[in-house]
């Protein structure tokens, strides 16, 4: 059985992942009509890992024996100044998740619960390589520059690394 800090920490974790797949749906959806394919398709993608990981919390708060809410999630952004800022916007939120994970491995700890600790495992390989998969992007965006997009959003799918996704497993 869950204690209630811990289920309730879970449940804000539902919401910033529910909240990252539809951020990158919506960076997805802007790289999509700028004639970004590439940077869609990695977009995209990207969602669909952050669904993944909204599912792998409700799954695992229900069958902890405690209640998985679904929460409204607050409107991404419409609008991006360019790839390299797009990116730079996805580290920062990368970082912001590391962190709230983090937090929650702390919490295990002080409330000795092992069970969610050892869930939470996965969720903190998955941001090193997150984090990193991001870092190796925004070093090519500015190596190629501002007038190499093309030849960018041509190559970006072939640096997608497998990381984070797969099926929901409890
Ligand atoms: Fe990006 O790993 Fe979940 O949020």
């Amino acid at each position: 059985m869950l204690k209630k800090k811990v289920e309730d920490i879970c449940n804000r974790q539902i919401e910033r992942e529910g909240y990252s797949s539809n951020l990158y749906l919506a960076m997805a959806s802007w790289a999509e009509t700028n004639g970004l394919s590439g940077v869609a398709g990695w977009l995209y993608a990207q969602a669909d890992e952050e669904r993944v990981h909204f599912l792998k919390f409700i799954k695992y708060i229900n069958e902890r024996g405690g209640k998985a809410v679904i929460p409204a999630l607050k409107q991404p952004g419409t609008d991006y100044k360019g790839v390299e800022e797009l990116f730079k916007e996805v580290l920062k939120h990368e970082e912001f998740i590391t962190a709230s994970i983090n937090e929650i491995v702390g919490l295990t700890l002080e409330e000795k619960d092992f069970n969610t600790h050892n869930f939470l495992q996965w969720f903190v390989t998955e941001q090193v390589e997150e984090e990193a998969s991001v870092r190796a992007i925004l070093d090519k965006v500015k190596l190629v520059g501002k007038n190499n997009m093309y030849q960018f959003d041509r190559d970006i799918l072939t640096l997608r690394t497998p990381a984070g996704g797969g099926t929901v497993t409890t």
